[in-house]
């Protein structure tokens, strides 16, 4: 067992010791581990994080959004008649009583119970579970849909801030930091050619068209936690990024990647694309839990969401790779490239489809 994860642990009010830790390699950003310990009713299961501080500038802030988001969800849940220790994530605190341990080395930690009979998926093999899936992301927003949103700190500032995503990978290429404009001139062109998309959702927000919610606005797939008994979406993980957003973002990002064909980073790009089946699931799921909340302006974008938030990962993925992969965590030299060219494959493939989404939105 490793010397550093134990001391880690040992500074949590957690009634045991140590025995085993797995690696969790899903996420681009935190680093995380399923930590056993044994204690006298038996082996219980943590997850232990590292916060990436290069990401989340103000770690205080951002476990004080998560614990009290996760309390105001428990809240909810128990009057519900839910479970709040499945449904939610529950926040274990240091000895000490603070939301995250800092080691010496300014490493931050924090610690989760881990949630006994679920599963992620990173991908997806029937529609049914991609109806989940929509479901447990609309009940999300539901619930939070009375959070003191004004209360939220904004954990990285402009997250899906489409322009200025735009701007900013502009400066990348200027800069070439890394060396790489060279070898992305086809990705940057198609990119640019699409340069008013990216500010189709900030040009609606200056003209207040478009409400401001509570999202969680990291809506991977693998962020959602699924009954080993039932199959059902219980419990939305990946809090860090809960902050005021759009419903759009929320709905756009989990289809770009939960409805294509191929794994985000898929290198044959001829088996890129969005699947409509998929679409239609969860885009039933989604709307059978949050449909009633959302505007009429909201509902008749849902279709193009997909496209915009497509677009702006490929941004961001082709901005970390021109900025020298500093960013996501990165498994390969050119992974952010691989990335970058599954993303605009499938943005290309979402502008084919458009109509048959719009249609499909409607019929819902
Ligand atoms: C990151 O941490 P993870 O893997 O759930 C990223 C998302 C991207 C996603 C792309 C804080 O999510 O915005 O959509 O990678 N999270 C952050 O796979 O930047
Ligand atoms: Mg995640």
């Amino acid at each position: 067992m490793n010397e550093e994860l134990t001391g880690i642990i040992n500074s949590f009010d957690i009634p045991g010791e140590p025995v085993s830790f797995d690696a969790i390699t899903d996420g681009h950003i935190n680093r995380t581990y399923k930590v056993e310990v044994e204690t006298e009713n038996g082996s219980e299961f943590f997850l232990v994080q590292r916060i990436n501080t290069f990401v989340f500038k103000n770690p205080d802030e951002l476990m004080e959004n998560i614990v009290n988001v996760t309390g105001f969800l428990k809240e909810k849940i128990r009057k519900n008649g839910g479970d709040e220790n499945r449904e939610t994530l529950t926040v274990i605190k240091t000895k000490d009583g603070r939301n995250y341990f800092k080691t010496d080395k300014n490493d931050c930690w924090r610690v989760y119970s881990f949630v006994r009979d679920t599963y992620a998926l990173n991908s997806i093999d029937n529609p049914e579970i991609f109806y989940e899936t929509g479901r447990a992301f609309g009940i999300f927003q539901r619930l939070l849909s009375d959070y003191p949103i004004d209360s939220l700190f904004e954990t990285i500032p402009d997250f899906h801030n489409t322009e200025k995503r735009y701007e900013s990978l502009e400066k990348a290429i200027k800069n070439n930091r890394a060396n790489r404009v060279g070898e992305v001139e086809k990705e940057i062109e198609f990119i640019r050619q699409r340069k008013d998309d990216a500010r189709l959702f900030t040009d609606l927000l200056r003209k207040k068209e478009l409400p401001v919610r509570v999202t969680h606005n990291d809506t991977k797939l693998n962020n959602i936690l699924f009954d080993k008994k039932t199959d059902k979406g219980i419990c939305v993980i990946d809090l860090d990024t809960v902050m005021p957003g759009l419903s759009l973002y929320d709905f756009g990002d989990c289809i770009r990647y939960g409805a294509s064909t191929a794994k985000e980073d898929e290198k044959d790009l001829s088996r890129v694309s969005i699947d409509l089946d998929l679409f239609e699931a969860y885009s039933k799921g989604y709307l059978e839990a949050a449909g009633q909340s959302l505007t009429e302006k909201e509902k008749s974008l849902l279709a193009v969401s997909v496209k915009i938030m497509t677009l702006e990962l490929a941004i961001r993925f082709l901005e970390d790779y021109l900025n020298g992969d500093e960013y996501f965590n990165i498994n390969y030299p050119d992974h952010n490239l691989a990335r970058t060219r599954t993303q605009i494959k499938l943005v290309a493939d979402i502008e084919k489809k458009l109509p048959q989404m719009e249609k499909i939105i409607n019929s819902l």
